[in-house]
């Protein structure tokens, strides 16, 4: 194990007995919910990892320790920190590390710490991509880069279209990233069933899914899968409100010169306020269902390996 490295002691054991883990970020307790929402629903989203058979392993940086499997008070301070919490992607780690610093880890950083401790399955909401107006800003997720390079499947909701997901879909073939739908041959859009856009490949079975991840990975080739599962449908929301909400967000965004790593906390949070508490509801209720899938696929997989 990495000397920078904490397992939760009931991560620990799981890991060394081949038993099922799901890795979950924590950017999303932090940047992508409301006190005290954020930490129930990370709590919550423990539960239906554990109700499906795998171990949650909540990922964070607290206090310079790399820790893999959080305690409760550590989720209510990453929730209770909201906005002042640093929002940590692949490179702030090192800084953090040396700082003894803390923070919520992002897709990438969650990911890169996840394949340190040896988990291959994570659950998330939504992922990070290509920013529209990303050919003048250059503004493309550390998300990405990861996905190409770090061996973890990332269980989601698709990404919301805050993003071009058109380019988005494009830099993940560029990069041999598949990109499966679970059930569906349309990219979902995180609020929405239906990007407009199609996926690699559809899998209908948890079973398949786990045998794509240890072909890729028994012949070598690094990197990670999106594993892209639907907002249930009564959970759903209006395409034309989300797609307003938006648009007024991104307008705002430009107004004030928004850019960097708080352009997406901005965004996602001028889109939770101005779509209200159902897209709050729909944001828990998605985070649940990515939980599910991702702990059946976590039993599917240990099942192989
Ligand atoms: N998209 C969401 N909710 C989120 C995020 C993205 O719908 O919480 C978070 C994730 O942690 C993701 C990060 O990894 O934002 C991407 O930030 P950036 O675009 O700065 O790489
Ligand atoms: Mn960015």
């Amino acid at each position: 194990m990495h000397k920078l490295l904490d397992l939760h002691p009931e991560v620990a054991s799981a890991l060394a007995g081949g038993r099922p883990v799901v890795a979950l970020e924590s950017t999303i307790i932090s940047h992508g919910m409301p006190w005290p929402h954020n930490a129930e629903t990370a709590l919550a989203v423990e539960a239906e990892v554990r109700d499906h058979g795998a171990v949650p392993a909540t990922v964070a940086i607290i206090d310079g320790r790399l820790k893999a499997g959080l305690a409760r008070e550590e989720i209510e301070r990453l929730g209770r920190g909201g906005g002042q919490v640093v929002k940590a992607s692949r490179r702030d780690i090192p800084v953090l590390v040396a700082r003894a610093g803390t923070g919520a880890t992002t897709v990438a950083a969650t990911m890169a710490i996840a394949a340190l401790a040896g988990i291959r399955v994570f659950a998330t909401g939504g992922i990070g991509g290509v920013h529209r107006g990303a050919e003048v800003s250059f503004d493309i997720s550390a998300d990405l880069q990861e996905l190409a390079r770090t061996s973890v499947a990332v269980v989601c909701a698709g990404a919301k279209s805050i993003l071009d997901l058109r380019l988005t879909l494009e830099y993940l073939e560029t990069h041999g990233v598949p990109v499966v739908g679970y059930r569906t041959d349309r990219l979902p859009a995180f609020f929405t069933r239906d990007s407009g856009f199609g996926v690699d490949v559809r899998i209908d079975e948890p079973q398949e899914v786990a045998r794509v991840m240890k072909a890729k990975w028994d012949l070598g080739l690094e990197g990670g899968l999106v594993v892209a599962n639907p907002i249930p449908v009564e959970h759903a929301l209006p395409r034309e409100r989300v797609d307003r909400a938006i648009e007024q967000a991104l307008a705002e965004a430009q107004a004030h010169g928004i850019s960097g790593k708080a352009a997406t906390p901005f965004l996602l949070g001028r889109v939770n306020a101005l779509t209200g508490g159902d897209s709050l509801a729909g944001n828990i209720q998605l985070v649940l269902n990515n939980a599910r899938l991702a702990g059946a696929v976590a039993v599917a997989y240990a099942a192989l390996a």
